[in-house]
């Protein structure tokens, strides 16, 4: 090898690293959890994790599920009897799986000019009398814009719910938790998420028009308090070690959270106004759980340039990802429901957007690697 071009190997710089649990702590919960007996269907751990999660959003209800998924489809069987549901093509597939398999049809609606959600000004000319919610989705953990949407939806008599998958940990300015907004909303607690349980997720629920009854028999198998069962039941149970793991990971979480700011506005500092790609605004993500840099450019070319930064980057071991792509109303299972119409703005993030590295234990060595990697990219 030419000793002038070897540079030190190093590890992989991965999109994200799963938040470290205090073992010990862990070690501790998981011995309990072998001491009970009781390993899953509503044990004491989870029952716990889930008054630890409604503790620390400040919010009405908890209840913990399998993984954010299932919570989703949970959710929306809870708005009672299928219709259309208003939303973003510019999601994980995840939201627009929930919507289909629920029997229900999603209505695309664009997300705003610059920025990262459902644009409210869209929404409201989509309304017809089969539509049942208005779902956003804070993507990066931008918040939507909750106001203009509430608003909306209480004039129309139409439910407000949230993906919040991103938003753990995230808050409005007046300090409520953005997971807290409109009637629910789901949080996912993926290991990949700001915060884990490994795997796991979360309904929030926040006013009394979700039918609870409903949502509870979803997750158990569609089986009712009363002894009934319902068509369309799951298996959303969240395990006792998986409750125990998210009981560990909250009590350190804050230094998470506190950490993943620094980074990112660092990274916001470090980047200035590189005139090559736009960044979201500083603080506009409120807990950092994602870095997107969105490529500026002719759109044609976008996804073909993105991917070259992607390769560019991966060549010195950097593993940006382009959180979302394809856009939802340009895919194989969900164009029919786009029905011919564009969704411009949604359609150019998921050909510009790239997401670095974030993560509390990112050493700044490597940021500044991916920082000097990225410039190098886009020049
Ligand atoms: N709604 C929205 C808006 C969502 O984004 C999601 C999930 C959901 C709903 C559904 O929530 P869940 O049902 O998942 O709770 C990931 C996640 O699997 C998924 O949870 C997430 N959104 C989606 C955006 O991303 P991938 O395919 O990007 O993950 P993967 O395996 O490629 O991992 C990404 C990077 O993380 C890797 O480069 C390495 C690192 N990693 C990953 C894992 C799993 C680790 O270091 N350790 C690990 O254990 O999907």
């Amino acid at each position: 090898m030419n000793a002038m071009n070897s540079r030190p190997t190093r590890p992989a710089i991965f999109i994200g690293r799963p938040n470290r649990v205090d073992s010990a702590r862990c070690a501790a919960l998981i011995d309990e959890v072998w001491n009970s007996f009781h390993f899953t269907n509503f044990g004491p751990m989870e029952a716990r994790f889930a008054s630890a999660v409604r503790d620390y959003l400040g919010a009405r209800a908890a209840m913990l599920y399998v993984n954010g998924h299932t919570a989703l489809e949970s959710l929306i069987r809870g708005l009672g009897a299928p219709g259309e549901i208003i939303t973003t093509p510019y999601t994980f597939a995840s939201t627009l799986h929930a919507i289909v398999n629920q029997g229900c049809t999603p209505v695309f609606c664009d997300i705003e000019p610059g920025g990262v959600n459902i644009d409210p000004a869209g929404v409201e000319a989509l309304i017809t009398p089969r539509t049942r919610a208005i779902l956003g989705v804070h993507v990066f953990g931008v918040p939507c814009r909750h106001d203009a949407l509430a608003e909306i939806a209480h004039r129309h008599g139409v439910r407000l719910i949230y993906d919040a998958a991103h938003a753990f940990g995230a808050r409005m300015a007046d300090g409520r938790h953005v997971a807290t907004l409109g009637d629910a909303s789901i949080l996912s607690f993926h290991a990949t998420k700001i915060f884990h349980s490994v795997e796991g997720g979360a309904v929030v629920l926040n006013s009394d028009a979700i039918d609870l009854p409903a949502l509870r028999a979803h997750r158990n198998f569609g089986q009712t308090a009363e002894g009934d069962v319902l068509a369309g039941g799951s298996n959303g149970k969240m395990s006792e070690l998986h409750a125990a793991v998210g009981i560990a990971n909250l009590e350190t979480f804050a230094a998470e959270l506190a950490g993943r700011q620094q980074m990112a506005a660092h990274y916001r500092r470090r980047l200035g106004d590189n005139p090559r790609f736009d960044q979201l605004p500083e603080g506009a993500s409120r807990n950092a759980s994602y870095y997107p840099v969105f490529l500026k450019g002719d759109i044609a070319d976008l996804a073909e340039r993105r991917q070259k930064v992607q390769a560019f980057l991966a060549g010195r071991g950097i593993v940006a990802r382009p959180y979302f792509h394809p856009c939802l109303s340009e895919t194989s299972g969900f164009a029919v429901h786009a029905a011919g119409r564009r969704f411009p703005h949604a359609e150019r993030l998921a050909r510009s957007s790239l997401c670095l590295p974030l993560y509390a234990e990112l050493d700044p060595e490597e940021q500044e690697h991916i920082l000097s990697s990225l410039e190098a990219a886009v020049a």
